[in-house]
């Protein structure tokens, strides 16, 4: 039976279209998503939108909306964008679903039966954009004197009667957590800032708002509703059909892998955690915090006037490439930049002058000189077999190995030699001139080129599922034939053979892109 693998991206709050951060966030979860199915593992991937809290009810107000029908309208644009960008998810979930109003009930009742919830007054510094409580030590001031969190924005002293979750309770367990297993958080260096944090001393946390009604009711205190963030980090489960004992809950939690943007890791690695031990459900098997995306090293925003629609970049640019680039030009555990003219230079590089050309080279020659003609009636050499076992290398263990730890910029690495030694083969062997001189080891070398460019453009399938498909469409490998199991079976080329004998006449499918401006 096939391993299960659930796997989660944060929900994205609607209060505004999606940026591009969303869209590097989702498609890292979908690439690992596909890689996962492509290495025979039963996957359930997930997204959604985070649509309670005061974020959400203040910009409703301020568009003289109900905040329900922000969220309906946004959440929406998050759905197009995913659809767009070739994001296959099994579950889009809404926090504004009756069910998982249920869920976030049902937890919260299973903490409470844990004697970890008690009413209290809250006072302290709040900061709305975060949705979150600062202590005292953790506030600087701005250069206006203003209060700042330490995510740099505003904070104010805020006085309520609250809901507290006894989270001082959960600071050597949660410690013990993380010496057990040090792959509980990933990237190291948000685990050891987690783990600072903790080591620091922790305090209860306030977990229900009276101050406005925009969220899930507290079970038996109607006049709180939830924090966001209680309610937020059950869309895990919920998207399971938690409380319910469901096949789906039994099969694919605990999750193994919630992927996440790195100033929500402490949401993740902290409470998430605290809030499932102390309710008795299994814990997540790894957090990942990614980094940020920048735009020409810059934080997109508004008042900066730097702020790019995710739809337009793959408009321009096409979806493969954006999806790509994003992967390849960036380390994922850490902060990257991006522009238009490096994901221009990128793939052309990269995607059209390397990987595209030796496809495009490939097939148009087994066209034009072979009919089109697949045959095992070859004698490979030396630097034949040399090639395809490197190919092979590259395709089904160190591009794996590296996306199995979120290290795509170093699997693509990889494959990408695989690619250039592809290219520096076809040019050594100059099977154009052995046409004439030497027939039979002209074939030798188009097939293992033809052999070569399958590897290829199987193992790179998660990261450009359409162009790829494209390709493999025109090399004729049947769609069931696509995966890694696909790559250790010695027999498909010989069933290729006798299966087909021409192809079409090849097409190219990555384009030269033009720089910015070119065409102007
Ligand atoms: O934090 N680059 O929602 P959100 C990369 N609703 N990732 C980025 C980014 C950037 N420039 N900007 C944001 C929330 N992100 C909560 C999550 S989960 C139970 C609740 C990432 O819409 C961010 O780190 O502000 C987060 O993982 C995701 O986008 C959604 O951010």
């Amino acid at each position: 039976m096939a391993e299960p693998y659930y796997i989660t991206t944060a929900i994205h709050y609607p209060n505004g279209k999606p940026h591009i951060g969303h869209a590097y966030e989702t498609i890292a979860a979908d690439v690992m998503a596909r890689f996962q199915r492509a290495r025979g593992r039963e996957v359930r991937f997930q997204t959604g939108t985070d649509e309670h809290g005061l974020k959400m009810a203040q910009k409703a107000r301020d568009l003289g909306m109900s905040p329900r029908e922000l969220a309906d309208e946004m959440s929406r644009h998050f759905r197009d964008l995913f659809d767009k960008l070739d994001i296959r998810y099994d579950r889009f979930i809404r926090t504004t679903e009756a069910e998982h109003h249920e869920a976030s009930q049902a937890i919260w009742r299973a903490m409470e039966a844990n004697g970890d919830l008690y009413l209290d007054r809250y006072e302290g510094w709040y900061s709305v954009r975060d949705e979150a409580y600062y202590d005292e030590s953790e506030i600087a001031e701005g250069e206006g004197g203003e209060k700042l969190s330490p995510q740099g924005t505003p904070v104010e002293w805020t006085v309520e009667e609250s809901w507290f979750f006894r989270l001082s309770r959960y600071q050597e367990p949660l410690l013990a957590l993380y010496r057990e297993n040090p792959g509980f958080i990933r990237p190291e260096t948000r685990r050891n800032e987690v783990m600072r944090f903790v080591e620091g001393g922790l305090r209860d946390l306030s977990v229900s708002r009276t101050s406005f009604d925009w969220g899930v009711r507290v079970p038996g205190a109607e006049k709180h509703v939830m924090y966001v963030w209680v309610d937020a980090l059950t869309n895990y489960l919920t998207g399971l059909g938690y409380p319910d004992d469901t096949e789906d809950y039994r099969k694919f939690w605990p999750a193994n892998l919630h992927l996440i943007g790195k100033d929500i890791v402490r949401f993740h690695a902290v409470y998430w955690p605290a809030f499932l031990m102390s309710a008795g459900i299994e814990l997540p098997k790894q957090v990942y915090g990614h980094g940020f995306l920048l735009n020409r090293g810059q934080k997109e925003s508004k008042s900066v006037g730097n702020v790019t629609d995710p739809v337009e970049l793959a408009d321009r640019f096409g979806v493969d490439t954006l999806r790509y680039f994003l992967l390849r030009e960036i380390a994922f555990g850490q902060d990257g930049s991006y522009s238009q003219e490096a994901i221009v230079t990128r793939a052309n590089a990269e995607l059209a002058n390397s990987f595209g050309n030796l496809a495009q080279r490939s097939l148009s020659m087994i066209f034009k000189n072979l009919d089109g003609r697949l045959t095992t009636d070859y004698q490979a050499l030396e630097a034949d077999d040399r090639l395809e076992e490197a190919v092979l290398e590259a395709c089904t263990r160190d591009l794996p190995s590296a996306f199995e730890t979120l290290d795509f910029s170093e699997g693509l690495g990889a494959w990408m030699r695989a690619v250039f030694a592809c290219n520096q083969y076809v040019d050594e062997m100059a099977p154009w001139a052995l046409r004439k001189t030497d027939p039979e080891r002209m074939q030798a070398v188009l097939m293992t080129m033809f052999r070569c460019v399958r590897a290829l453009s199987i193992a790179v399938r998660p990261v450009v599922p359409s162009s790829s498909d494209r390709l493999l469409d025109q090399l004729g490998i049947p769609e069931g034939e696509r995966d890694f199991a696909a790559l250790s079976d010695r027999a498909w080329f010989e069933r290729l053979c006798n299966s087909r004998f021409a192809v079409e006449k090849p097409v190219g499918v990555f384009p030269r892109l033009e720089m910015p401006g070119e065409d102007a």
